[in-house]
């Protein structure tokens, strides 16, 4: 059997990836994921049936969440690093199992030693090893929401942050997806629940980011170029991009931010740095072209990596963390956390400067707290109708040619209204020029994907402000986009609010059944998207 995945919006035909990735994940790496997600499974089965405490676990703990995240869409593509992390969790798993283990399943038991059998093991124990396609379904819902609290969990670890009940979830629920005594309805309850913990990871990564650098504040960021020699950072994490800037100090070497790394330049700890220069580039599909251009090394903290066109371009790409491409050199941490990108500024240097694709500012640095610092501006012009209502549109941005729904929507919106947004969704219409109402700009950009907690918490502050009891009841509207399984737990995490009407796309997954999603739409009133006028009415008059 050839590989099937559907975990990803661009997923082939709607349906299911089944020769390659639309992403260019190969067979191999598709299968050897699968893997490694099933040997998960089973350190969790052990781990919740052994019972340990999970705050003296702290090898599985990291060993969990790292390689949850390697299996996020456009994460990792490097088949040895898989295999290696595969070996790694199938040893923890078994050292943590004791002789009267009732750990039975198989994934607790299996072995798999060479490649070869690591990729026969694989192919039964895929996603469509569960028949049942409602159960397939939610298990798989589950599971993603799973890979991006994970995500988000690292984050937070790399800053020394950590919440054990977070790990002791993860366990329980990865255990859960392997349990065929459990029902529909308890599944569904699961995915809720699995919501709720992805709140707390959203929490834990605000609390680390914030407490070390600051609280996010309005900026200016230059999306032009200098003339220095310059290195790219991508993805989402903010101590790799503190280290890069420490050690680009006084070398010359400038250093832009690319895609979700953008929000970096709205931490006050990040702007002592001369050289840290602006943003480069639009969000990650992009870079395709804009690396190119770029023309100094990139550094990958964490997806979404595009398999490089040209070999020159490979030679440019570093990855840390849980990324990782075949031929790209990986920069591990030593037992410290600190990593070496030494070898990144020394090829920055041989390179000559990016060349300019753009020129002018955007705005963006709204998080909970500059929001909240602004709420009474923001309640009184919601009071004298000067806003009529709030669309969040936070999210991912993709390759479909259906996105730019989301353009014309941020176009077409009354004036009166203000966009909330986060993600790399909002390369979409974060460079249009909507203007503001009284002051307050009409896009408001709180940050990366995982900075949609603070567009929940400024919801939550507003309806208390307001003296409502039911999120639902503020002029806020949700028009999400999606791509990966990040974007998978901002939706559960929304759920878990309570916050109903959610309006999602461009297309809704392919990993919901027709039951599965029928459920969504009864509760919760999810919906698709649709012509964007229709929409704009509809949504304004929820
Ligand atoms: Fe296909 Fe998306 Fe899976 Fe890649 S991650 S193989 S594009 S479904
Ligand atoms: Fe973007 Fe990949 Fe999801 Fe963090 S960088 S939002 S797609």
């Amino acid at each position: 059997m050839s590989m099937f995945c559907y975990q990803c919006q661009e997923t082939a035909g709607g349906q299911g990836c089944r020769m390659r990735g639309v992403c260019g994940k190969t067979e191999d790496v598709a299968k050897l994921q699968n893997l490694l997600i099933y040997a998960l499974k089973g350190l969790a089965d052990v781990v919740v049936k052994e019972e340990p405490d999970v705050q003296i676990l702290a090898e599985a703990n990291h060993t969990l969440v790292n390689a949850l995240f390697m299996t996020i869409t456009n994460a990792n593509f490097d088949a040895d690093a898989i295999a290696v992390q595969i070996q790694k969790v199938i040893s923890l798993r078994d050292s943590l199992k004791t002789p009267a283990s009732a750990a039975a399943h198989d994934a607790a038991n299996f072995r798999a030693d060479t490649r070869e059998a690591m990729l026969k093991k694989a192919e039964t124990v895929g996603v469509l090893a569960t028949e049942n396609e409602d159960i397939r379904s939610l298990r798989e819902l589950v599971t993603y929401g799973l890979k991006g609290m994970a995500a988000y969990t690292e984050h937070a670890l790399n800053l020394g942050k950590e919440n054990p009940e977070i790990y002791a979830f993860l366990y329980k629920a990865l255990a859960a997806t392997l349990d065929d005594s459990l029902t529909a309805a308890e599944l569904t309850a699961l995915t809720i629940k699995t919501g709720k913990y992805g709140v707390k990871a959203m929490a834990l990564l605000d609390g680390a980011n914030t407490g070390k650098y600051g609280n996010p504040e309005i900026t200016e960021v230059n999306i032009g170029v200098r003339k220095n020699h310059a290195i790219l950072i991508s993805g989402h994490d903010l101590t790799d991009l503190e280290q890069l800037l420490e050690q680009t100090q006084g070398t010359g070497v400038d250093v832009y931010t690319h895609s979700e790394m953008l929000p970096a330049h709205y931490y006050p700890a990040f702007k002592k740095y001369g050289h840290f220069a602006g943003n480069y580039g639009n969000a990650w599909w992009r870079q395709t072209t804009e690396f190119e251009s770029f023309r100094g090394p990139i550094l990958f903290t964490t997806n979404c990596i595009v398999p490089p066109r040209s070999e020159e371009i490979r030679a440019r790409i570093f990855t840390t963390n849980a990324a990782g491409y075949p031929g790209c050199k990986h920069v591990n941490a030593n037992a410290d956390g600190k990593k070496d990108f030494s070898e990144i500024i020394a090829l920055a240097k041989t390179l000559p400067a990016p060349v300019e694709i753009e020129t002018g500012a955007i705005v963006g640095g709204f998080a909970h707290n500059q929001v909240l610092a602004l709420a009474d501006q923001v309640v009184a012009a919601v009071k004298s109708g000067a806003i009529k209502k709030f669309f969040v549109m936070a999210g991912c941005d993709g390759r479909m040619k259906s996105r730019e729904y989301y353009t014309e929507f941020a176009e077409k919106l009354p004036a009166d209204t203000v966009i909330l947004t986060a993600g790399c969704a909002k390369y979409r219409y974060n460079k249009l020029n909507l203007g503001d109402i009284g002051g307050i700009p009409r896009v408001l950009d709180a940050g990366q994907c995982n900075d949609s907690y603070s567009l929940a918490v400024i919801a939550l502050k507003l309806k208390e402000a307001f003296g409502l009891d039911d999120i639902n009841e503020l002029p806020i509207a949700f028009d999400i986009a999606w791509y990966e399984q990040k974007a998978v737990i901002v939706l559960l995490a929304l759920l878990s609010l309570g916050v109903k009407n959610i309006h999602l796309g461009p297309t809704l997954p392919a990993f919901l059944s027709p039951n599965v999603g029928k459920v969504l739409v009864d509760t919760f009133g999810i919906a698709g998207i649709g012509a964007v006028e229709d929409d704009i009415q509809l949504l304004m008059n929820l």
